[in-house]
């Protein structure tokens, strides 16, 4: 029996993210199966609402199936939006909470006053969504961590989950600000969400704005990026970052950036939608790729990347996607996980790839990457049968790496900058104590120190022996 999954999307960018989601895992089913035909694949993301086997062909109206899914805003724009549009049909009312006025960009009116506020309703609403469902597996959120209510009531959520359903897995796509972010209080926002998810979700794939941007502004900027990654010879590195014109950065591509997050998502969930040969079950990644329970974001690259924004690029080879996967271009996060520790290296590979072609190239890559000396062998791989639309084959990598600590200092010390001159902090005493922001700190700094000293961790004969005296 296919094991359910219901996903949470909460805020407007966890809301235009889910719905990208959503549309690209229709038309991945439309083809995969020729018609949109409900079965037991489909299961495990809609509920069909009508009678059992119900054929739909492509183009046909979806008003049978609905997502398993929970829609929630603060502002009432969004959403409203969804359910006019063709996707709208696949929720209905009683699967959407919002309010009217949103949460201001601030994560402790979303959490406190918005939390208070629905707590009740959003249990309820679960209640529901989970009592339909056979056997679930696991929630998946999408929201931001720059704003109020995704980054605010999206946490609080996630401590509900463990609250009432703590034998169901947590995971969150959560979108990271830029640096250049328009929300002025994102550094606050982002640093108090990021403290949540430490202590409630059970594996968090961090997505940061700015290395979308830096994606999306290779393709659509070629004059000023000269070089194309997916176009440059094998081995290519040093890729110039186009610098936005201040007019430019303005104007983020979220478009294309979302359409890369769903596919990130649906390479995410692919197992349970597809059959496969060798496939990775969602609790398998937590078992593999999270060593310590808080030390669960897991740093996500993908191949191919650019061409799927760019149909006119090359497609690649299987042996260049292994070097591509590798390389700080091809992450969803910005960072340098060759120059730290992996702790432990997921892999999910789709499309017709045969067994011996992946084990060739982990082996060869095995050699390359810094493991970590008590998981030298921590390499988990799976393959699905089902490849992208328009791809031959395509791989994830999630990694969980100590690089990951590089994000989360960067991001403490934005938030120090504001809380070293006391700025804002009046709009968030309005509903919390001033205490929370100490606490965050400290909670984060201690985070980091977890993954410094796995970094600098060495098997006991190569320590250095201690002076009794
Ligand atoms: N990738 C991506 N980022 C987005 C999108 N929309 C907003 N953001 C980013 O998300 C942060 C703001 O969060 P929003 O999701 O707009 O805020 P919200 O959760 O609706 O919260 P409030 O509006 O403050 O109640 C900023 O860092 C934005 O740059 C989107 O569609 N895609
Ligand atoms: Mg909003």
């Amino acid at each position: 029996m296919p094991r359910e999954l219901i996903f949470v999307q909460v805020g407007q960018c966890g809301n235009q993210i889910g719905m990208r989601f959503w549309d690209l895992a229709l038309k991945e089913h439309a083809k995969a199966k020729q018609s949109l035909l409900y079965d037991e694949s489909l299961s495990s993301f809609f509920r069909n609402v009508n009678s059992k086997n119900q054929e739909l062909r492509i183009g046909d109206p979806i008003q049978n199936l609905k997502a398993r899914a929970l829609i929630v805003d603060m502002e009432e724009g969004v959403i409203n939006q969804i359910m006019k549009s063709p996707l709208g049909e696949l929720f209905d009312e009683k699967q959407c909470i919002n309010d009217v006025s949103g949460a201001g960009n601030n994560w402790a009116h979303g959490f406190y006053h918005y939390g208070n506020q629905y707590e009740k309703h959003i249990e309820e609403r679960l209640r529901k969504t989970v009592e339909q469902c056979d056997s679930l597996q696991c929630f998946f959120m999408t929201h931001s961590i720059g704003g109020g209510t995704g980054s605010g009531l999206g946490s609080r959520i996630v401590g509900l989950l463990e609250d009432n359903y703590p034998e169901v897995f947590r995971f969150t796509a959560s979108v990271f600000p830029s640096g250049d972010d328009d929300v002025v209080t994102s550094p606050y926002n982002s640093l108090f969400s990021l403290y949540e998810l430490a202590k409630h979700a059970d594996c968090v794939f961090p997505i940061d704005n700015q290395a979308l941007i830096n994606i999306v502004d290779q393709i659509d900027k070629p004059n000023k990026a000269r070089l194309v990654k997916e176009n440059a010879h094998e081995g290519s590195v040093g890729i110039k970052i186009t610098q936005f014109g201040e007019e430019e950065k303005r104007q983020k591509p979220f478009d294309k950036m979302n359409s890369l997050i769903a596919h990130l998502l649906s390479h995410i969930t692919c197992s349970m939608r597809f059959e496969g040969a060798l496939n990775v079950d969602l609790n398998e990644i937590t078992m593999n790729l999270v060593p310590y329970p808080d030390l669960h974001f897991l740093i996500s690259s993908m191949a191919p990347l650019y061409s799927l924004l760019d149909s006119k690029l090359q497609p690649r080879r299987l042996d260049q996607m292994f070097n591509d996967i590798y390389h700080p271009d091809f992450q969803m996060i910005t960072g340098q996980p060759s120059l730290h520790k992996y702790l432990a290296v997921g892999l999910l590979v789709r499309g017709d790839v045969a067994f011996s072609d992946v084990n060739r190239n982990i082996k060869k890559l095995k050699d390359q990457l810094r493991m970590i000396y008590w998981n030298q062998e921590g390499f988990k791989y799976g393959i699905c049968n089902q490849p992208p639309i328009g791809q031959q084959y395509s791989m994830l990598c999630l990694a969980n790496n100590t690089c990951i600590k590089d994000t989360f200092q960067e991001m403490t010390d934005r938030f120090q900058k504001l809380y070293k001159r006391k700025v804002y902090v009046h709009h968030y005493k309005q509903y919390m104590e001033q205490s929370h922001f100490d606490e965050t700190l400290n909670g984060i700094q201690n985070l980091m120190v977890k993954y410094q000293d796995l970094e600098m961790a060495q098997p006991k004969k190569y320590q250095r022996i201690q002076p009794i005296f």
